[in-house]
């Protein structure tokens, strides 16, 4: 377990003196584009908590949006990472490559959906594996036009703006943005007009008959689309949308791209969200949990696909660095080890049962959802479907408080997500949750 003790502790207001300090000094040098939830700095982090420079033990609700799975300082990566950290700590993989790289295709191979002959290429960040996906893509089709979907979210490079739909914060004033993305309804069952029973049915036509008719599935080289929308609210797509998408794709010869980024490598209870219902995705791009912290993001998918670029297309200096690489595999030693899979089903069933006996309290909780350890709430207000952000940015700001770090998204701003470190103790997440109650009680 962790060197950081498990147990919230609050000893100076939240963010405490030393950390106010500090955000002066990052007011004065650090661009102000790059903002923070909370302006709390961090000393040492692990487990299911997080230390700051005033000594407060924050219970950690965020992981680093979905990337300390196995903990922030897991003793399989940090073993790893050092020992490689002490060998080398570069090469370029493009100038003379080195077996960790190998090794995480190898586990790829192996712990992505389907029985098909798979290759990789791994990347630094989320966006730029997307990017790369399209690249790949683009070159096997031969075809240029990319669909993605209403409250995805994909990136902030340039290309992966245009396939994010929120505007603020992550798009306005930044254009032009890139062509031939075009974007189509997703079935967000809570707000669907016919009701969630209709809505996986009637998503999936409206989406298939928009692609059709505005961009024809001919000019199609690639579908996108997150199989838990993550940054759009936690929005799991009505059961039998994504089926028929990907379905529709291999019809037409499309690429089918499944962005794990966020749900992928054990956050939803499954190493993949889109086993849930059975879909194999073409290509899948992975990130954030892969590595317990470190950098690195990839694309796997179908061989023939993958190696459709002609060589020489891909790549980048950084791309699958050995310290990252080591510490993807510490992290996949991790989730195996601990059967983080089954740690984050117990995680959900916790979170639900607890959050339920909150929404029958509280009106204000218009829908819990979300798979493993991927569970969000969106807050309306009273006796109505409109979105409630105040509540849901004052909720936010009393668990911050209390020492709880909790963080919102939703295309609406209204959406209070959970993503706990797999390896949290019970005992906190349940503390946690105690905070969380009370929050949305005062509210
Ligand atoms: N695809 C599904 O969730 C990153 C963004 C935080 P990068 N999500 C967190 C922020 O405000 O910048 C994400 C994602 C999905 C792609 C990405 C992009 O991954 O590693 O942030 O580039």
């Amino acid at each position: 377990m962790s060197a950081v003790p498990q147990e919230r502790r609050v000893v100076t207001a939240i963010p405490g003196p030393k950390s106010q300090e500090l955000q002066a000094r990052r007011t004065a040098t650090v661009a102000g584009g790059v903002g923070s939830v909370l302006p709390v700095f961090t000393a040492r982090a692990g487990g299911g908590i997080i230390e700051d420079v005033d000594g407060n033990r924050l219970i950690d609700f965020g992981s680093g949006i979905a990337v300390t799975s196995v903990g922030a300082s897991a003793e399989a990566v940090v073993r790893r990472a050092s020992a490689q950290l002490a060998d080398f700590t570069h090469t370029c993989f493009m100038v003379t490559p080195y077996e960790g790289y190998v090794e995480v295709c190898e586990a790829l191979a192996e712990l992505t959906p389907g029985e098909h002959e798979k290759k990789s290429a791994l990347f630094n960040s989320g966006a730029e594996a997307v990017e790369n996906a399209v690249k790949i893509a683009r070159a096997y089709t031969k075809r240029q036009a990319v669909v993605v979907f209403d409250h995805g979210y994909h990136g902030r490079t340039n290309l992966t703006m245009a396939l994010t739909s929120k505007n603020m914060p992550y798009k306005n004033g930044f254009g032009p943005f890139a062509p031939e993305v075009y974007r189509v309804p997703v079935a967000y069952g809570y707000r669907w007009p016919t009701g969630p029973e209709n809505c996986g049915a009637e998503a999936s036509a409206q989406a298939i008959d928009q692609i059709s008719k505005q961009v024809g599935a001919d000019n199609v080289a690639a579908i996108i689309i997150e199989p838990v929308l993550g940054e759009g609210g936690f929005i799991e797509p009505a059961k039998g949308f994504l089926p028929a998408i990907a379905q529709f794709a291999k019809d037409n010869g499309i690429v089918f791209v499944a962005d794990e980024i966020q749900s992928g490598f054990c956050r939803t209870g499954q190493w993949f969200a889109c086993e849930d219902e059975g879909v194999v995705p073409d290509l899948i791009t992975t990130a954030k949990g892969i590595a317990g912290g470190l950098p690195l993001a990839a694309v796997t998918g179908r061989a023939e696909i993958m190696d459709a670029a002609h060589a020489g297309g891909l790549g980048g200096t950084y791309g699958g660095n050995p310290v990252a690489c080591a510490g993807a595999l510490g992290s996949i030693e991790t989730m195996k080890e601990l059967d983080l899979n089954a740690k984050a089903k117990r995680i959900e069933e916790v979170m639900k049962g607890r959050l339920a006996a909150v929404q029958e309290k509280c009106d204000i909780v218009g829908d819990i959802r979300g798979r493993g350890a991927m569970i969000a709430i969106e807050l309306v207000k009273s006796g109505t479907k409109d979105p409630n952000p105040e509540a849901t940015a004052a909720v936010a700001k009393a668990c911050h408080a209390a020492g709880v770090l909790v963080l919102t998204c939703g295309t609406y701003g209204n959406v209070l997500r959970f993503l706990p470190p797999l390896v949290i103790g019970e005992d906190l997440l349940n503390e946690g949750l105690d905070v969380v109650a009370e929050a949305i009680a005062s509210v």
